[in-house]
């Protein structure tokens, strides 16, 4: 009885630290404007936070930029509490191509995309964020490209050096998730306490049973 419990608990103590990562919060520090420039997040754990502004005063695209530390399912989503917001969304792999983007998301105009990593290209991944712009959907010689209200648009054509203006005046949040899929260093060093004082009291339970 006293072994089941114990062989539960090192169970359980290490699903919790397996499962359950750690959120990294950051602030957005402008300048961010280009994907040259993206403002990087250090990601220890497998969900990032990030806070930013589309404010008046500075109505630039942002970029964030962060490791991916294995193959899997990178999730991310903004909101915003202003019911007005209405965002777009990039995303760019290792090599600075655009992966995904999305206008609108299901909560409503605020933007979301998930995007499968391939096994082999983990590394450093690039979010491209900023407000929705109609403007641009008539390109012009200024705008090299443009994007369009469905899920094909290309991002990654705003006015160099940012300012492709949009829905503006809002602050928002970002939450990127699924990017640590390997356990941390601290659940190594769990199983590798837990794992011999286990079977350390199996071979007691077995020597006095002799
Ligand atoms: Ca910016
Ligand atoms: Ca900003
Ligand atoms: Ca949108």
């Amino acid at each position: 009885m006293r072994k089941k419990c114990l062989v539960g608990a090192v169970v359980v103590v290490s699903a919790l630290a397996v499962g359950t990562p750690s959120a990294i919060a950051a602030t957005e520090t402008e300048p961010n404007s280009t994907l040259a420039n993206a403002q990087f997040v250090a990601t220890t754990g497998g969900i990032v936070v990030i806070e930013g502004s589309r404010s008046f005063a500075d109505p630039s695209d942002d970029f964030f930029s962060f490791n991916v530390l294995a193959a899997g399912v990178l999730s991310i989503s903004s909101a915003s509490p202003d019911g007005a917001a209405d965002s777009i969304l990039g995303l760019y792999d290792p090599a600075g191509m655009l992966v995904a983007s999305n206008d609108d998301g299901p909560g409503g105009s605020m933007s979301a995309l998930s995007f499968n990593v391939p096994s082999g290209m983990a590394g450093r991944y690039s979010i491209g964020f900023s407000g929705y712009n109609p403007g641009l959907l008539a390109c012009t010689a200024v705008v090299t490209s443009c994007y369009d209200t469905n899920s094909d648009f290309v991002f990654d054509t705003f006015v160099p050096g940012g300012g492709a203006g949009g829905s503006t005046g809002w602050d928002y949040q970002i939450n990127v998730s699924g990017i640590a899929l390997v356990p941390e260093p601290g659940v190594y060093l769990m199983f590798g306490l837990g794992l011999p004082l286990l079977l350390g009291l199996q071979r007691k339970k077995r020597k006095s049973a002799t």
